[in-house]
């Protein structure tokens, strides 16, 4: 294998599903019990902020009663040991790459453990349910959502993705469908940026004919394999 020193890392709901969190499209995913509009857009939730943040409550306090898996520990592991550039950017809004012990994690779609004042745009660590609308703890108004993005808005840090994938000798897609954009072009960007690829997911995905390479399987135990071959224990 040729030296790698730069690495970015697409993580999607595929990881965390061996932890026990549904996966978006899957049978028996989020979608088959929700309208995607209903839930996961600003028009949604302005027509019924009581079922958005009663969804989004039980997610969060689902976080609770999961933990990571061995694709989250090896990453962890690989985020420890690997000495050049990582950059795991998860459409993810779980914490299970933090609780396992990665610290360069971007979350590009949000974090349910975060709340997001719309009067005054301060974001802030949040535990508790919001559908009781309790305060915005800087502004005091009863004005908070779920810091996450929704259809039609902007994934948070793009630039930095952007820039790391520039100068990246490495792509590598796990668990995700490849059916939301811009997260689903990262691939054809990482191509056209000359970017090894590869695709770890259990199944092949829309996007798989991009991938240099593609591995079907369980994240469980794909990931660690991978990691192993990276540290050069493959
Ligand atoms: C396993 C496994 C195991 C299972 N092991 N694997 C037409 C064309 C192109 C784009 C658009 C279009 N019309 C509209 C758009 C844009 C739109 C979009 O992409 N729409 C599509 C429907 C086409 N995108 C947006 O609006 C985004 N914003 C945007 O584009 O802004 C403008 C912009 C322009 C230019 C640059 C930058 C920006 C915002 C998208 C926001 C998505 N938000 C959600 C909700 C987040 C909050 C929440 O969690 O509730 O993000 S939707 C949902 O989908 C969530 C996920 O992060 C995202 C992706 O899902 P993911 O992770 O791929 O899950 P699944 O379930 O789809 O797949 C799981 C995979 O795992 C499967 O493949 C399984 O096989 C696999 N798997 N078990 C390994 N054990």
């Amino acid at each position: 294998m040729a030296e790698i020193s730069s690495i970015v890392i697409l993580t999607g709901a595929g990881i965390s599903a061996e932890s026990g969190i549904d996966t978006f499209r899957d049978a028996g995913g989020l979608w088959e019990q929700h309208r995607v509009e209903d839930v996961a857009t600003p028009e949604g939730f302005a027509r019924d902020p009581d079922l958005v943040l009663g969804f989004y409550d039980l997610r969060r306090k689902a976080l609770a009663g999961v933990q990571p898996n061995p694709a989250h520990e090896a990453l962890a592991r690989l985020d420890a040991e690997f000495s050049g550039e990582l950059l795991i950017v998860t459409q993810n809004v779980d914490n299970l790459h933090e609780r396992a012990g990665a610290r360069r994690v971007l979350h590009m779609h949000g974090e349910l453990k975060s709340a997001l004042c719309t009067a005054c745009e301060m974001r802030s660590p949040w535990d508790a349910a919001m559908s009781d609308r309790p305060p915005c703890p800087v502004c005091q108004a009863p004005s908070l959502r779920p810091d996450v993005v929704w259809f039609g808005e902007m994934p948070y840090q793009m630039d930095r993705i952007y820039s790391a994938l520039r100068g990246a000798d490495l792509f590598v897609s796990i668990g995700t469908s490849g059916a939301v954009y811009p997260a689903a072009g990262f691939v054809r960007d990482a191509r056209e940026l000359g970017v090894r690829t590869l695709e770890l997911n259990l199944e092949r995905s829309e996007g798989s004919h991009w991938f240099h390479e593609s591995r079907q399987g369980r994240a469980g135990e794909l990931v660690p394999t991978w990691v192993d071959e990276i540290l050069g224990r493959g």
